[in-house]
């Protein structure tokens, strides 16, 4: 039989930090395990290293399952994202080595494929108005059928999901974190407006998504919907703190404007009402934060039997090895809905070879046994850690608000 012989936690900053669990076989194959937690980096690192890795070595490889059930319930400790990012990383390099055993490419483990690509959205921001109606252009000339847009809200510096430069967006930055500020007032005023200016520029032919980021409560967030029917979004992200199941019934009663969440959850319990009671249309649960493959799985099969599809987050600080094993879920699954994709810095595409494609504004998974991704060592050597903080947000009058 083989074994497990090593488990490696590979912790590089191409662009951003990343953290990497490689399983190794005792016939010499290997698996990647994506394990990276924005701003608690090394926290993953630890409970891989010092708590996961000792349970790993010696044990058989194929068994995904009960390796999955062994780390969770045998941990006593349950859900939270650091654990259950742990757990994805082991779960996640299993399913790769699993691949390349059967030199099959993961999709094909899953039942394969149910669709020919896999729709995503691309990240459209600018400083103000005019800048944002140009980066809508550009995706859209890239070929992106579907576009969330973000831009600055006047009078509130730092709002979220705006570009600062040129390349790929990252809100962690610093050494201590950014104090941001906020003022609800204001967001609420100005997103209908410039969610209407794209509408009038670019038309209905393209899906249009929009991240509140957690930032309204559920009656702020259930005018916002309302308001916004008439543009017809593809969804409304995260309108209110995610881990208030409850709270989203409240938006429900009072607008049809599509609902999306899920992006800091992490396991089926924590979207359980979310689904059964159809309080959103997209659970937006991650390979990478929720317990990996196996138990991503179960959450969108959870989803299916309500007609509620997945719309997994895809941000840059979820790696090529998480976007890939998304990729080959997204293919296989009944009830896919869309899947994110902000894309990476060059340098992380140098340390993650990943054979992932995107052409007319879908993502396609190579044909190469597991998740076909490859780790150069190398390179990585050459990007130590680089630690940084997610932003905090602070009302006007200088209160903590959920950033
Ligand atoms: O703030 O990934 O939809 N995407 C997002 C992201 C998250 C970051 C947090 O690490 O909301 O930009
Ligand atoms: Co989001």
């Amino acid at each position: 039989m083989s074994t497990i012989e090593r488990a490696e936690v590979l912790v590089t900053s191409p662009g951003r930090n990343y953290v990497t669990l490689r399983i190794t076989t005792s016939d010499g194959v290997t698996g990647l395990g994506d394990a990276t937690l924005n701003g608690r980096e090394l926290a993953v690192a630890s409970y891989l290293q010092d708590h996961l890795v000792p349970l790993l070595v010696g044990r058989d490889p194929a068994r995904i399952e009960d390796t999955w059930q062994y780390l969770y319930r045998g941990a006593y400790w349950r859900r939270g994202p650091v654990t259950m990012t742990a757990i994805a990383a082991v779960d996640t390099a299993l399913w790769d080595i699993k691949g390349k055993v059967a030199g099959l490419p993961v999709y094909q483990l899953l039942g394969g494929r149910s669709r020919e690509g896999v729709l995503v959205y691309g990240h459209a921001s600018g400083a103000d108005v005019p800048a944002l109606l140009d980066d809508v252009a550009r995706l859209r000339d890239e070929g992106y059928h579907a576009i969330r847009a973000q831009t600055a809200v006047p009078g509130v510096a730092g709002t979220y999901g705006v570009y600062s430069g040129s390349g790929v967006y990252e809100p962690a930055k610093g050494s201590l974190p950014d104090e941001q500020p906020w003022s609800t007032e204001k967001y609420l005023d100005f997103a209908p407006t410039y969610l209407a200016a794209v509408r009038e520029k670019f038309g209905f032919d393209l899906h249009l998504l929009h991240d509140v980021h957690h930032r309204l409560t559920p009656i702020e967030a259930a005018r916002l919907g309302k308001e916004l029917e008439p543009l017809r979004l593809f969804w409304m992200e995260d309108p209110t703190p995610a881990e208030d199941q409850e709270a989203f019934r409240l938006i429900r009663q009072h607008t049809t404007t599509p609902i999306a969440v899920g992006e800091n959850l992490t396991s089926i319990w924590d979207v359980q009402h979310l689904i059964t009671e159809r309080l959103v249309d997209y659970v937006r649960t991650t390979v990478v934060h929720a317990g990996g493959i196996t138990h991503l799985r179960r959450i969108f099969d959870l989803a299916a039997l309500y007609q509620v599809r997945s719309g997994s987050h895809g941000a840059g600080d979820l790696s090529p090895v998480s976007m890939a094993a998304a990729v080959h879920v997204d293919l296989a699954i009944p009830n896919f809905g869309i899947q994110e994709h902000m894309g990476h810095a060059g340098q992380t595409y140098d340390v993650f070879r990943s054979e992932v494609t995107f052409s007319d504004g879908m993502l396609h998974p190579s044909d190469a046994p597991g998740l076909g991704v490859e780790y150069d060592d190398e390179v990585a050597a050459r990007f130590p850690y680089d630690p940084k903080y997610l932003p905090v947000a602070r009302r006007l009058d200088g209160s903590v608000h959920d950033w």
